[in-house]
């Protein structure tokens, strides 16, 4: 026989509603089997409006088969609501299975320069210092003139700096950081810098165009050398361990006056010489000195009758030393094979 499904036969009408009930996935889908069978408007129920088209002795066995589809219809339907009812109760709160295994994720390592700055930072944080930042990009003023750099100094050239198109240029140490603070704040001040720089410098083992400086800048009353020498101690101690010794000795820079270069002993050998120290028992780490009266008059800070230290040195040179990394290049590479056993 035919209905209004189009030409199922009573039997492939029931195969296809079983089947459809039995994979209905949740409720509202078995919902929607039920309706589209058994509903008022239903399939079901429209065959049995047809009883009165048969011919009186087709009714019965008609009927019995009209009512034994519905019946089985009705079975799958209840069948999977019994289903799913029972997979619900027994499947714990929506989202959580306490039972499952964590997750897993794959963290990733801090990157080297990165840990030397934080550890950097965590010790000078702790004798007082807060952190100063400022923008890669500035003006020859903050990082040239207010810091005594003659008109003729070499670091200005543009074979040594990147200048860009208005005049500006990229900085070449962090010092203009100061320079800013100072501006924006009275005194005292005790800050550090760390951040990017940029050098026109040819790439090799030791030289990257971009580097990173960690700088310091102390001012209050009365600030001297000694305080410079014990707290850069302290931190040599604090970063490559108790027995470092420290060294200084003299130097120039423009901004500062007094200047020294300071040298750590060598943590490989203790400074009985190796081929890391060159066989000299030190290693250069940091530059400083007592900064500049020039550069405390161009901040403005010459009216408060402050004084005060400076320091700076490059973090790759403390990173490869630290973790005994030969080519500053491999900082850079970002092969994360070798950067993961750092941090
Ligand atoms: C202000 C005044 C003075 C910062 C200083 C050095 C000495 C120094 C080098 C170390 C290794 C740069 O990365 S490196 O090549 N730095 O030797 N830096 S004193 O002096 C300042 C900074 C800011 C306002």
């Amino acid at each position: 026989m035919t209905d209004n499904t189009g030409s199922d036969t009573i039997p492939a009408l029931r195969g296809r509603a079983v089947a459809e009930a039995a994979a209905a996935a949740d409720a509202a889908a078995l919902e929607a089997v039920r309706l589209t069978y058994l509903g008022r408007k239903g399939l079901i129920p429209a065959l049995m409006g047809r009883l009165k088209d048969i011919p009186p002795e087709g009714r019965r066995d008609y009927g019995r088969s009209v009512n034994e589809l519905k019946d089985a219809v009705q079975a799958a339907v209840d069948a999977r609501k019994a289903a799913l009812e029972e997979a619900a109760a027994s499947r714990p709160a929506e989202g959580f299975d306490e039972s499952l295994p964590g997750e897993w994720r794959a963290l990733g390592t801090r990157h080297p320069i990165s840990a030397i700055i934080a550890r950097a930072t965590s010790i000078f944080r702790s004798i007082g210092f807060t952190v100063a930042e400022g923008p890669d990009i500035e003006t020859v003023r903050n990082n040239f003139d207010a810091l005594n750099t003659p008109p003729d100094h070499p670091s200005r050239d543009a074979q040594d700096t990147f200048y860009l198109a208005g005049g500006d240029l990229l900085r070449c140490h962090t010092s203009p950081v100061q320079v800013r603070y100072m501006e924006a704040h009275e005194p005292p001040v005790r800050i550090i810098a760390p951040g990017r720089c940029y050098r026109r410098d040819t790439p090799d083992a030791t030289h990257s165009a971009n580097f990173h400086q960690i700088e310091g800048l102390f001012i209050d009353r009365e600030v001297s050398l000694a305080d410079l020498k014990g707290d850069l101690t302290h931190f040599a101690r604090e970063m490559m361990g108790p027995g470092v010794k420290v060294r200084f000795r003299p130097h120039f820079f423009p901004f500062t006056e007094p200047s020294v270069e300071v040298d750590f002993s060598c943590h490989v050998c203790g400074g009985a010489g190796c081929r890391v120290c060159k066989h000299s028992g030190w290693i250069e780490i940091a530059g400083a000195g007592m900064v500049h009266p020039n550069v405390l008059k161009a901040v403005g800070y010459d009216r408060h009758g402050v004084c005060g230290y400076a320091f700076g040195m490059g973090i790759e040179r403390i990173a490869m030393i630290l973790y005994g990394i030969p080519d500053i290049r491999m900082l850079y590479e970002n092969d994360v094979r070798y950067l993961a056993q750092f941090g």
